[in-house]
């Protein structure tokens, strides 16, 4: 987690911020409550006061004359010497109200000793309890740093309030009364929406666990769902010795995870440290979630914002006897091992250790067929967090199928959980061989694994290593890779390496003196730039430089009828044709990146500015729908299927400029004056899958606003040419939408591959790009973006527009796009462009 995640800044002018802040203040009638029981209880007076007083005011100023930016730090103390009694639960009680304010000086004391800190410090509060070794109170303290000081944020760590806590502890303890002993402390930064002092309980519910199930439900379940702007928080306690199971029956919540989310805590306070994990979506009721904690405590938060309303969701939770040890010794010639309570979430805080001990000839195989273990903010190959340890090598965040050859008849199998985040974890499965016959009836792995015969020579790396598909006969339809490896026909000469040794790539060479058409026919080199057209697509007279005027569709025709014998001639920021139309009739500047001068599947996060002429387009409150390029101030290109039904109508869209993040508030908005669609375009086959868009208002065109180059109908984007697609799109088939811009690298694929992947659907409106070996492409949402591509001069062209494809990311079932060459004309008579 970067330092700086839960930096809430609040700006004069950012009104959203401020009535999110505002949401969480008390209203007039419980502040006036809070004062009058607070005076009852002689002390907390002032406290209280100075909590809302400070707080208010500050959210007002904010407001209006000065930013500023909160942290907060939450955690728990324990008390071994203090009992806990249910009285604790109720923050009406003198009990509770009496220890909070003793442990709140305590908490004041030291955070007013954190030196040049100290100063930013607001307030404390003790918020919660629970039974553990004693009794566990829940806190939080508050900072608030004026913008002007944003310097000094470094320096506030939770070691450095960990520190400060315990040095106020040490001092104490000569003299404290023996009931506030303080052993244990823990402090991790929070999000301060996360954060519900007992005033703000207006959806909060306190639950005790039993041995068999009950349930819980999200407020509006079974009616229209659960309503805007809310925060909830259901506490489970359980019995000690015990650990609460929740299980997410039914889960219908937001996409967008950024401020409707639910989030489950293995503690009573929201900290970062302790978080379970953290959800949104939609869930099948066959993926069930559930989860474990590690104590006998877990809080489960439900935030909303203000977009539309959800389900939400259903949950039973139960209490089960605390697992003392995981882990043993596992002497039978198989077995298996998994994480604790697998396919449950398993516990934070966990150590388990398996040691395999087999009869002493024997060696062991071990296979995990998949470890979900992801960490948000561990860098990859960094097992720093929760990780599997197979003797000495360890694995952690999410991994297909491992296998392991232990060279001996022992082996040490350790998994680490630590205090936060936690996942499905794995199962793993140990044989005991012989290393005389090691595969009876089977085919043995280069990695010592066993695979079943029929595995062998099926394309598909089954052994992890590639072993099974060396030493292949191969079928008709394949061919022989140098290394021995079969691979289907289709993949030869796509300009990818799938042999791994390039012997796939290697033949489609044309013999010397001879010169390839793009179509990857040869012909003799001295027929390429003669004047005639020899290459069946007229390829050989487009990129001439003996000056001779060969018109074919490869070569740019200027204004006054000549053509150009060179490739791609027009906006390269050259002047190839006398008249000079070959630049004038590009949009000025088109192409470049200004701001950059040096759930796509499978995709990155894209840079700011990295893809200035991305559009998010947004429908109505249902949001990101479909993407779409700018072609010029006021003309944005899209798909005609993103416009189809309701979704025709111009007022419902919203078109979203300069944006890297979804709701990123500086981007330029504006709406949509007219949708055009192509008349031809085709329902059925999605031919013609283009349309123009006219803005109500033109974007102001700056460095992250800036328009791509369209291609001339003569533009050739060569086989193999690798060119990016970017979108807010899926980032796996059927998965939900990316909250930031997502880019890929694909290539362009022949179009005859092309033709027979899709089994002849692609029509020469369409082109298609990504890798037949799957993995990388276009998804849903990606729909009306751009695939551009960067020629040699540094400009950056639109070659297509995401348009359709078999799933996402298939084998051999690459992304389709509608080929904007073919559309150029079309798109000239709509915009004069
Ligand atoms: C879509 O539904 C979509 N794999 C877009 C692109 C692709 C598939 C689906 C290509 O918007």
């Amino acid at each position: 987690m970067s330092d700086g995640q839960f930096e809430k800044s609040f700006l004069p002018d950012s009104n959203h911020t401020r009535k999110k802040r505002l949401k969480k203040r008390p209203r007039v009638a419980v502040i006036v409550t809070v004062v009058l029981v607070a005076l009852l209880v002689l002390g907390a007076v002032a406290g209280v006061l100075y909590w809302y007083f400070t707080d208010s005011t500050n959210a007002d100023q904010s407001g209006e004359q000065s930013g500023k930016v909160v942290r907060i730090y939450s955690g728990h103390l324990n008390l071994p010497n203090a009992q806990y009694t249910r009285q604790l639960e109720n923050p009406e009680t003198t009990d509770f109200k009496e220890l909070a304010e003793k442990l709140e000086q305590v908490i004041n004391t030291s955070c007013k000793n954190l030196d040049e800190l100290s100063s930013y410090f607001v307030n404390s509060r003790v918020f919660d309890y629970s039974a553990g070794s004693g009794l566990m109170a829940y806190y939080m303290a508050q900072f608030e740093i004026p913008m002007e000081h944003k310097d000094i944020l470094h320096k506030f760590s939770e070691d450095a309030l960990k520190g400060a806590l315990r040095r106020t502890v040490e001092v104490r303890r000569s003299f404290e009364d023996k009931k506030l002993t303080i052993t244990q402390m823990t402090s991790s930064l929070t999000n301060p929406d996360l954060v519900m002092i007992p005033e703000d309980r207006t959806c909060y519910h306190t639950y005790h666990a039993k041995d068999t199930d009950m349930t819980f439900t999200s407020p509006g379940f079974n009616k229209d769902g659960y309503p805007n702007n809310i925060h909830c928080q259901w506490v489970l306690r359980a019995d000690t010795d015990h650990v609460i199971y929740l299980e997410f029956l039914d889960f219908n919540t937001d996409d967008d995870c950024g401020n409707d989310f639910v989030m489950v805590h293995d503690s009573l306070s929201p900290a970062e440290d302790d978080v379970i994990t953290k959800k949104c979506g939609k869930r099948p009721s066959s993926k069930h979630l559930s989860l474990m904690s590690s104590g006998s405590v877990m809080l489960v938060t439900l935030l909303s914002d203000e977009n539309e309303r959800f389900k939400g969701f259903s949950a039973n939770f139960s209490q089960r006897v605390k697992m003392r040890e995981c882990g043993r010794t596992l002497t039978e010639l198989s077995g298996n091992f998994s994480t604790p309570y697998y396919p449950t979430f398993y516990p934070p805080n966990m150590n388990c250790v398996w040691t395999i001990k087999v009869l002493p000839h024997l060696k062991i195989r071990i296979k995990i067929e998949m470890i979900r273990m992801e960490e948000p903010g561990t860098r990859h190959g960094e097992c720093t967090k929760d990780y599997l340890d197979i003797d000495g090598e360890r694995y952690c965040g999410d991994h297909p199928l491992i296998s392991v050859k232990i060279e001996r008849p022992e082996a040490v199998i350790e998994f680490h959980s630590d205090e936060s985040h936690t996942d499905k974890g794995f199962i793993g499965y140990y044989k005991a061989f012989d290393p005389r016959n090691p595969c009876p009836g089977e085919f043995l792995c280069g990695s010592g694994f066993c695979i079943s015969t029929d595995m062998r020579c099926d394309g598909w790396n089954d052994c992890g290593d590639m072993s099974d598909e060396r030493q292949c006969d191969c079928e008709r339809d394949q061919f022989t890779c140098d290394n021995g490896i079969c691979k289907p026909k289709l993949w030869m000469c796509d300009r990818v390496n799938d042999c791994g040794d390039n012997s796939d790539e290697k033949a489609c060479e044309c013999p010397k003196d001879h010169w390839k058409c793009q179509n990857g026919m040869c012909i003799s080199a001295n027929q390429s730039c003669d004047g005639h057209k020899d290459c069946e697509d007229g390829s050989d007279e487009a990129v001439c430089t003996n000056g001779v005027n060969i018109c074919t569709e490869f070569n740019y025709k200027c204004g006054d009828g000549s053509c150009v014998n060179k490739a791609n001639a027009e906006c390269d920021g050259t002047k190839d044709c006398e008249d000079g139309t070959d630049e004038a009739n590009c949009v000025p500047q088109c192409g470049v990146r200004p701001f950059k001068q040096q759930r796509i599947v499978g995709g990155t996060s894209a840079d700011l500015g990295e893809w200035p002429w991305q559009v998010s387009l947004h429908y109505g409150r249902l949001g990101h729908a479909c993407g779409a390029s700018i072609i010029s101030d006021n003309w944005l290109i899209s798909a005609s299927h993103c416009f189809m039904d309701q979704y025709n109508d111009p007022s419902k869209w919203l078109a979203f400029g300069g944006m890297n993040f979804q709701g990123d508030p500086l981007a330029q908005i504006r709406r949509m004056k007219q949708i055009h669609k192509h008349q031809r375009y085709n329902e059925e086959t999605y031919d013609y899958d283009i349309a123009l868009i006219e803005l109500e208002a033109p974007y102001d065109l700056l460095p992250k606003v800036h328009p791509i180059c369209l291609p001339d109908t003569s533009h050739i984007f060569p086989t193999g040419m690798s060119c990016w697609v970017t979108g807010w799109g899926a980032m796996y088939e059927g998965g939900s939408k990316s909250m930031s811009l997502q880019k890929a690298e694909v290539k362009i694929i022949n179009d005859t591959v092309c033709s027979v992947v899709t089994e002849g659907q692609v029509t020469s409106r369409m082109l298609c790009s990504g890798y037949l070996t799957g993995a990388i492409d276009a998804c849903q949402g990606d729909s009306g973006g751009p695939l551009s591509c960067r020629e040699e001069n540094g400009k950056w062209f639109l070659a297509g527009i995401v348009s359709w494809g078999e799933g996402c990311a298939r084998k051999n079932k690459p992304g389709i796009y509608s080929r904007v060459t073919k559309l150029r004309e079309w798109i000239r008579e709509v915009t004069k462009l």
